[in-house]
């Protein structure tokens, strides 16, 4: 674990001390809130690197952290993106998702009916190899509830790789720029001024702005107008997977999601191996599944650049925005060099993590020097601790130790001051937006004491 950071800053101890803190105080005992004020329910990414981050502090109440998400799967597989708490205070809530008269949701929970990006068998990996590290009763924990998870988990990857797949590209096709979790990123622009919200659209009083210091913060009403439109649409086609594609005003071929499918399959396929589980047809699946969606993250990249753009496939549009998710390919080792190479000095290069300007040295979520890069407005500029994670770890899986390293000590530089922000301001470091958020804790847990 490391130790002091500077001036003002905390160490790695008392770091890792108030991480566990924020786990626990948002900890309402079958699941961890995102965050205990703007988000006081279960979000399903959010769930699994939360999952990561308990392991460190009881690996007992990581696997039930995984178990409730894994309760609340619809029966066709489809994991909800949100698992309603009874608390109020967040719009849309279940109300509006107006899933409950939806039979394929299991009747005990509520939940929203859309998705998140699949990174819960990555979680259950990292998972059983922090369980393994820590005791032969934590291993045998881990070991057995992967046993008994793994079908579901197998469920989820078959409801994306049915209904989400879009051929002839491959790409993880999604239906709201929630299902991408990088909500109002400039990816969505273009396909958002598609989305036309109708006349007959309920009202509605958001209450997100309320939860931060500055609306400006927060994406704009026009953009959750659109956002409403969308559920409105999907709620009306009775969140039907086919219907849902037949009818939204938004589709689009997600490259960051598609990377990240790529790898969970292959880690899904890994775990079955690992433990000698029976599914040999199935470990076949993920693994055909692997393969298909690296290569669409290949296919999405420009051959000069390296850089991977979502498709819009309403109009056909390659989408080239300049955001972080464009680096997907280095997620899942989609290129070859001296592409590789080409996108990893991009990455660390002046317009993106060695930029001058800013405060930690790891990578924003648009580039500063693109038209529109907003330091402040969530995922239009600031730094996303939880990103900087995802890439630290799969910087370090392909062997890229080295910078791997680095973002993950910038990244510990990041959240120095303890308040796990949700995001920061990039020049200046500041938190904005949430505090208290459970993943940005969890991730800090993972680097301070799982490398
Ligand atoms: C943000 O998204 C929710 C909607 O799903 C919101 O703004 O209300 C995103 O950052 C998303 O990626 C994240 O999972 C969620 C909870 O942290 O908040």
């Amino acid at each position: 674990m490391s130790t002091a950071t500077g001036s003002g800053r905390l160490s790695g101890t008392t770091l890792a001390a108030r991480a566990a803190a924020v786990l626990r105080d948002n900890d309402t005992g079958a699941l961890v809130t995102a965050s205990p004020k703007l988000y006081p329910h279960m979000w399903s990414w959010d769930a699994a690197f939360i999952a990561i981050g308990l392991a460190y502090l009881d690996v007992r109440r990581a696997l039930t952290e995984l178990g409730t998400l894994l309760a609340a799967q619809w029966s066709d597989g489809m994991l909800p993106h949100i698992v309603f708490t009874d608390a109020d205070g967040y719009f849309p809530g279940p109300d509006r998702w107006g899933t409950d008269t939806v039979t394929r949701r299991p009747a005990s929970v509520r939940t929203s009916g859309i998705c998140q990006p699949p990174v819960h068998a990555i979680a259950l990996r990292r998972i059983v190899d922090v369980a393994r590290a820590n005791s032969a009763v934590e291993a045998e924990l881990a070991e057995s509830f992967t046993a008994r998870a793994w079908q579901a988990l197998y469920r989820w990857h078959r409801w994306i790789a049915r209904h989400r797949i879009a051929e002839p590209q491959g790409l993880l096709t999604i239906v709201h720029g929630w299902e991408s979790g990088m909500d109002n990123s400039p990816r969505w622009d273009a396909p958002y001024a598609g989305v036309r919200p109708g006349p007959d659209l309920p009202p509605y009083v958001r209450l997100d702005t309320l939860g931060v210091d500055d609306p400006a913060e927060r994406p704009s009403d026009d953009e959750y107008h659109r956002y409403l439109w969308l559920i409105e649409q999907m709620r009306r086609a009775g969140y039907e997977p086919a219907e849902v594609l037949a009818t939204s005003d938004f589709r689009v071929g997600d490259v960051f999601s598609t990377a990240l499918f790529a790898v969970a399959c292959d880690d899904l396929a890994h775990l079955a191996d690992d433990l000698s589980l029976p599914f040999r047809a199935e470990v076949a699946d993920l693994r055909t599944w692997a393969a298909r969606s690296r290569r669409a993250v290949a296919d999405a990249a420009d051959p000069v650049s390296g850089l991977a753009f979502d498709l819009d496939l309403r109009s056909g549009e390659r989408l080239r925005t300049r955001t972080v998710a464009a680096f997907a390919p280095l997620l899942c080792s989609a290129l070859a060099e001296p592409l590789e190479t080409r996108l990893l000095s991009d990455l660390t290069g002046p317009d993106w993590a060695g930029h001058p300007g800013l405060a930690a040295a790891v990578p924003p979520s648009v580039s500063p020097r693109v038209n529109g890069f907003d330091p402040r407005r969530y995922w239009r500029g600031p730094q996303w601790p939880v990103v900087v994670w995802l890439f630290s770890f799969a910087l370090r899986r392909g062997g890229h130790t080295a910078l791997a390293r680095r973002w993950r000590q910038e990244g510990l530089r990041l959240l120095s001051d303890g308040s796990f922000g949700e995001y920061y301001e990039p020049f200046t470091g500041e938190p904005l937006g949430s505090t208290q958020q459970s993943w940005t804790a969890a991730v800090a847990l993972d680097w301070l004491c799982g490398w």
